[in-house]
């Protein structure tokens, strides 16, 4: 092991979550170092685990009773070496810098491997737009936008959505930057049709998910055809795996939010799913009311001091986590493989601990990484800002046919670049290799900076 990961933990003791994100390249990367000494020379994995920018703010804003709020903003700019910094913002209670720099360090090597000439950068708030009204979201995304502006653009960097940033809040966000800079530039992604934005990029994570899986199961000769699936979360990513899923003939049997997990075995079909959709986008609800209008159904509430969680624990063929960082622990990993599970696509970031991890790899399951299999969403968010530069719009079948191009050429990105390491079908150093080396030669390239 690099001695570079105890100076980080010593430099930052508290970012557990970065630690973690780290500790998982650095491992995966050695033989690539080992095979060019000029890696190490050149101090690259120090300096890609610095990152090139680090923004913090107060975001002040007042509720709906008069009451003024202070909440802290971030965007964690890391890296550009082969494009603008791009990568979402995520507003969730639980956000702080370990968690942006995590995922702004993930987005590195995701952005990487789209093919796409995109950097990786990662930002939001501890804000949480659970039980607000529109009018308090919207005061909170501009008073974000007053200090954020100054550090974006369309080609320094382009945020979009993560967790608890949809469609509203890139309609606010985009409102405001247009009105300081007195400009209309594709400046974020996941934008709205009608004013710039990309058919299929709502769906592009969920369904890269599945194309992603996809092509790992067609590797073992198979198809999703009557596959079980237990797919966790419950929103922007969870719900279109889950369409996708159903398309290919596969049977979804699980749903879940913070609170806890639903369980259908009849299957979540279409008319269930329209269900979701309503309840999670508009309605703003809870998984638990599911189970109010789908008797066959039950909700058991997750009890954050157990072990493990019991969403994991059914049996199915696969299961596409859509929730949140480490969500699937070594206790779940095990007990998904005596359920029967061989396929983990991850639609989260980082969803499995390294304890899971090491579980889905000494099985030899097939696993497929969130940095490789949820790129589908940034991805797409590569081609709104091609459309935004070509000032026209691709229909929905010509999106949809480039974002399954890219998942197949990502998966095999990653199988050829584990199978040069002889690591056969081992996704996650394929992952890692291939969007290190990606980012490392053009940082080699650019010198010093
Ligand atoms: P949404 O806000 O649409 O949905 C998040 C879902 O996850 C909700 O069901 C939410 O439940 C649940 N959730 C959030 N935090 C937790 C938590 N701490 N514990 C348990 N459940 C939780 O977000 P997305 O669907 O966009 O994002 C889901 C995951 O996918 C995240 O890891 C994100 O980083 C990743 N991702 C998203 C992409 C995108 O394009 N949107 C692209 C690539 C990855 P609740 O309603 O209770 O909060
Ligand atoms: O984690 C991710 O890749 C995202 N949240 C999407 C980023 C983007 O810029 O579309």
């Amino acid at each position: 092991m690099e001695k570079i990961l105890p100076s980080i933990v010593q430099r930052d003791p508290q970012q557990k979550e970065f630690h973690q994100a780290v500790q998982e390249v650095i491992l995966t990367v050695q033989p690539v170092l080992d095979r060019n000494p000029e890696f190490r020379k050149q101090a690259v994995l120090e300096r890609m685990t610095e990152p090139e920018r680090v923004i913090m703010f107060r975001v002040p804003w007042v509720d709906d009773q008069g009451q003024v709020r202070v909440n802290r903003g971030f965007r964690v700019e890391m890296n550009s070496a082969i494009g603008p910094y791009k990568g979402g913002l995520r507003f969730h209670p639980s956000v702080t810098l370990s968690i942006i720099k995590f995922l702004a360090f993930e987005q590195v090597f995701k952005n990487s491997l789209t093919t796409l000439a995109m950097g990786g950068g990662k930002g939001g708030s501890d804000f949480n737009p659970k039980g607000r009204s529109d009018g308090e979201v919207m005061r909170f995304c501009q008073g974000f936008m007053a200090e954020l502006f100054r550090h974006i653009g369309p080609n320094t960097d382009i945020p979009a959505g993560d967790i608890g940033v949809g469609a509203r809040e890139i309609g606010y966000l985009f409102g405001m930057y247009k009105k300081l800079r007195n400009e209309f530039t594709g400046v974020l992604t996941g934008k709205s049709l009608a004013w710039g934005g990309s058919l299929i990029r709502p769906e592009a994570t969920g369904y890269g998910v599945v194309y992603f899986a996809a092509r790992m199961l067609q590797v073992r000769g198979q198809t999703f055809e009557g596959k079980t699936c237990l797919v966790s979360g419950s929103g922007n990513v969870a719900q279109f795996a889950t369409e996708k899923i159903l398309e290919l003939g596969g049977r979804v049997v699980t749903l879940s939010d913070s609170s806890g997990y639903i369980y259908d075995g009849e299957g979540i079909d279409k008319e269930k799913l329209e269900f979701v959709k309503q309840l999670k986008n508009f309605k703003r609800g809870r998984i638990n009311e599911y189970v109010e209008k789908y008797h066959g159904a039950e909700y058991t509430e997750v009890d954050p001091s157990l072990d493990h969680n019991p969403l994991w624990a059914h049996q199915a063929d696969c299961a596409i986590p859509c929730a949140t960082e480490n969500e699937i622990n070594e206790q779940d990993g095990i007990n998904l493989i005596e359920s029967g599970v061989t396929l983990v696509s991850e639609g989260a970031n980082m969803p499995s601990t390294p304890g899971a991890v090491k579980v889905f790899l000494d099985n030899n399951i097939m696993y497929g990484p969130g940095k490789a299999a949820n790129a589908g969403g940034v991805a797409v968010s590569g081609l709104e800002m091609a459309q935004n530069s070509m000032r026209l719009h691709w229909p929905r079948e010509e999106v949809d046919e480039r974002l399954q191009q890219i998942m197949e050429s990502i998966h095999q990105t990653c199988l050829d670049a584990a199978a040069e390491y002889g690591l056969q079908e081992n996704y996650l150093a394929g992952a890692n290799i291939a969007g290190f080396v990606k980012v490392v030669n053009a940082m080699l390239d650019q010198g010093l900076v």
